[in-house]
């Protein structure tokens, strides 16, 4: 259903004219505008900062972001100063006649993109005169009270006013031809940008994305059967009851003026056609910068390293407790916003309690460990996970001590001429102190599920689910539970790692969601070589389900929470982890590296061209002979089954499909057996 460009006749000159020649020449200009722009809330964030990489290399400098100014996060990631384009600066510079302040300069991230950055404080006296204005050309009202609303719009009219002082500029300065501008509008925060322009007819081309709808994650939040009841919902009502009316109207009206309306997955799409009565004319799916967590041929060694660095973890968390064998250990998490049953946590800790029944049954020598991240109110850690880190350390300092002192006897005793015996190696005083240490080791009670004083522990949705499914930590328990509830940084006293590296050292991410429209925590472990589990209701699971034959065999399970009960979705989750906590470590191996094959599907590189088809067919409304050659490399990618490859890693090497830019996938490591590799399909039957 998506229409591209390439090769299509030209019909007119001036199209010809167009094709090959840069922005620059073209006086064709991009900004994208987001609440988030240098501004850490949330995924849009994400998705602004690691497509910098690729808009900057289309565009050079007739790219530019803008944003609120956000002092914190601006002093930290901005280089200010004045822009590279006079006729930005000029622009800017009648505006700031305005009174109001502006900051400029370049986002420190990779592509080091152009900013604009408007202090809102600084317009704050014209808020009436704005509002005065959307109401009179919208009907929108909003309340005073809700401070976020008003801050959009003041942001939305000097983002206004800035975009028409530009369109001027360029206008002067350019040969006569109108200038190409698109302006991309971000969510409904920077929706009320896009309302200003049209309504006040500056002659650019703008496209608004949504990466949620409002009412969605509203109705979602509040246990609706959302997707069954989706063209239902009295849409007007449902906002009215949720107080929520007028930042409905803003999307609303920013979707329906846009020229081009996109989403970030068809199922947000989907979503949107009921709640905000317009279907997306282009699905913009979610990229990564590759390069970033290209590791090389390095994953794979990496994910050792940060293993052994959980594992450190694990024995300090379950001292005395620690009876199970951490080479057949697996660490599963599932992380990310604290939306409980959003993000699937409710079926997850369902799930592990099962696979728990099935380990003790039939595989009691493998121990899964699953950590949930989530960040919650609390009042720090709790004495006994301190605890458990200290003994261990202590134990630990104790050992390389006497190993010290041990070396140096042998040495002494070997250079005598003779061999030392036993208890000349080991003295009693140091027997002695390993005893204490070991006594230190006992504790009284299990090792606690979470790390952290929980505030109002007994309301909280993990811990009550946890409670209610058993899962207490016993000796006897395959399953072991640790919460976590609060984000990872490599300061953290417990882990000493952060997110990234901690997703490396995992063996299985579990993102399980109900309402995601796109979810990046898999489409992260997928390009670290990460397997996850994700289901058909979020935009990532069904993206890659469109695009790979049998994602399973890619390391890519997706649930099903669409076509079949939440008992059967319960099953088939925890027969997943099942399946995967039986695959040997070689086809982990084998696995990891397929996953990892697919980083290139999920590059911006590859995902940027539905950002240039958005622009492009926007353009078109206002320059109907526009025309761009757009290469959709993502179709012309293909994931068939593994299953036709030949074992042997030195003709895999040949075959292997849309090779990765990493290099091969054939270390050491992964050579497998024809037998291997049968089992592993029998295992995704
Ligand atoms: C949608 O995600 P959102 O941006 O709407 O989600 P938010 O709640 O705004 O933010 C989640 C982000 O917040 C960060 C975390 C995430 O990037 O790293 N964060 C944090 O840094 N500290 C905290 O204490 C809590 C959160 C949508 F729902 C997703 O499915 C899409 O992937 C996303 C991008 O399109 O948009
Ligand atoms: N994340 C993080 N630190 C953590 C756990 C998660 O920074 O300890 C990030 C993760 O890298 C991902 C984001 O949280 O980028 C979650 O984004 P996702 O799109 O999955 O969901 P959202 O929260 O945006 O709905
Ligand atoms: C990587 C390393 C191997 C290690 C393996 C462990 O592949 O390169 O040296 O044996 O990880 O895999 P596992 O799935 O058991 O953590």
């Amino acid at each position: 259903s998506r229409r591209f460009y390439r090769g299509e006749s030209c019909s007119n000159l001036l199209a010809c004219m167009d094709r090959g020649l840069t922005a620059e020449e073209q006086n064709r200009w991009t900004f994208e505008v987001a609440w988030e722009a240098a501004n850490k809330v949330g995924g849009i964030y994400t998705v602004i900062r690691s497509k910098a990489y690729v808009s900057t290399e289309e565009m050079g400098d007739q790219y530019c972001l803008i944003g609120p100014y956000k002092e914190q996060c601006a002093r930290t990631e901005v280089e200010e100063g004045p822009l590279s384009s006079n006729t930005l600066n000029r622009a800017i510079e009648t505006c700031r006649n305005k009174g109001y302040k502006i900051v400029t300069g370049r986002w420190l991230v990779d592509g080091n993109p152009q900013i604009i950055l408007f202090d809102i404080g600084s317009a704050a006296w014209k808020l009436d005169e704005f509002k005065q204005e959307l109401w009179d050309k919208t009907n929108i009202g909003v309340p005073h009270l809700d401070v976020e609303a008003n801050d959009a719009i003041i942001l939305g009219y000097m983002v206004a006013d800035f975009i028409s002082e530009f369109r001027q500029t360029a206008e002067q300065d350019g040969d006569g031809s109108p200038p190409k501008i698109v302006v991309h509008f971000h969510e409904w925060q920077a929706g009320v940008g896009l309302i200003a322009v049209r309504t006040k007819h500056i002659h650019v081309a703008t496209v608004f994305t949504t990466h949620a709808t409002l009412l969605g994650r509203y109705l979602c939040a509040g246990n609706t059967d959302f997707y069954n009841n989706l063209d239902k919902f009295a849409v007007d009502e449902e906002a009215g009851k949720r107080q929520i009316y007028h930042r409905y109207c803003m999307e609303r009206a920013a979707t329906h003026l846009s020229h081009t309306f996109t989403t970030v997955s068809d199922i947000t799409g989907y979503e949107a056609e009921h709640l905000l009565k317009r279907k997306a004319d282009v699905i913009t799916p979610n990229g990564l910068n590759v390069k970033k967590f290209s590791a090389l041929h390095e994953f794979q060694n990496l994910h050792a390293l940060s293993k052994e660095k959980i594992h450190e973890f694990v024995r300090g968390h379950f001292y005395g407790h620690y009876d199970f064998d951490l080479d057949k250990t697996l660490y599963f998490f599932i992380a990310g916003r604290y939306e409980f049953g959003n993000k699937g946590a409710d079926i997850f800790i369902e799930a592990l309690a099962r696979l728990n029944h099935y380990l003790k049954s039939s595989h009691p020598d493998v121990t899964v460990v699953a950590f949930m991240i989530f960040p919650t109110k609390t009042n720090n850690f709790n004495v006994e996970s301190l605890r458990g880190h200290a003994v261990t350390k202590s134990l630990r300092d104790s050992i390389s001590d006497i190993q010290n002192k041990i070396g140096k006897r042998m040495y002494e005793t070997c250079l005598s001429g003779r061999l030392p015996s036993g208890n000349e190696l080991l003295t009693k005083e140091e027997m002695v102190r390993l005893k204490r240490c070991i006594f230190s080791l006992q504790r009284d009670g299990l090792p606690p599920v979470t790390t952290h004083n929980i505030v109002d522990d007994w309301n909280d949705p993990v811990l009550s689910h946890v409670r209610r499914c058993n899962l207490f930590n016993t000796t006897h328990d395959r399953v072991k539970m640790v919460f976590h509830p609060e984000f990872l940084s490599t300061t953290n006293p417990l882990f000493g790692l952060d997110y990234e590296e901690f997703v490396r050292g995992c063996h299985l991410g579990v993102f399980p969601s109900y309402y995601e429209p796109w979810g990046y925590t898999p489409a992260e472990c997928t390009v670290m070589g990460i397997p996850s589990i994700t289901t058909n209701l979020s935009g990532f699971g069904c993206f890659m389900q469109e695009h790979i034959a049998d994602p399973e065999s890619y390391g890519i399970y997706i649930v099903d929470r669409r076509y079949i009960g939440l008992e059967d979705t319960i099953r088939q989750l925890a027969h997943f982890m099942y399946d995967f906590a039986r695959l040997s470590r070689r086809q982990r191996i084998i696995q990891r590296n397929r996953t990892e094959r697919l980083s290139d599907m999920l590059d911006w590189r590859n995902l940027g061209v539905y950002y240039r088809e958005a622009r492009m067919q926007a353009l078109r409304k206002l320059f109907p002979d526009y025309v761009e050659e757009i290469e959709n490399s993502i179709n012309n990618m293909k994931y068939p089954r593994p299953i036709s490859e030949p074992p042997s890693p030195s003709s895999s090497r040949v075959t292997t499909p849309a090779a990765s830019v990493h290099g091969s996938d054939d270390e050491g490591d992964s050579v497998d057996s024809e037998a291997e590799l049968e089992e592993l399909r029998n295992h995704h039957k």
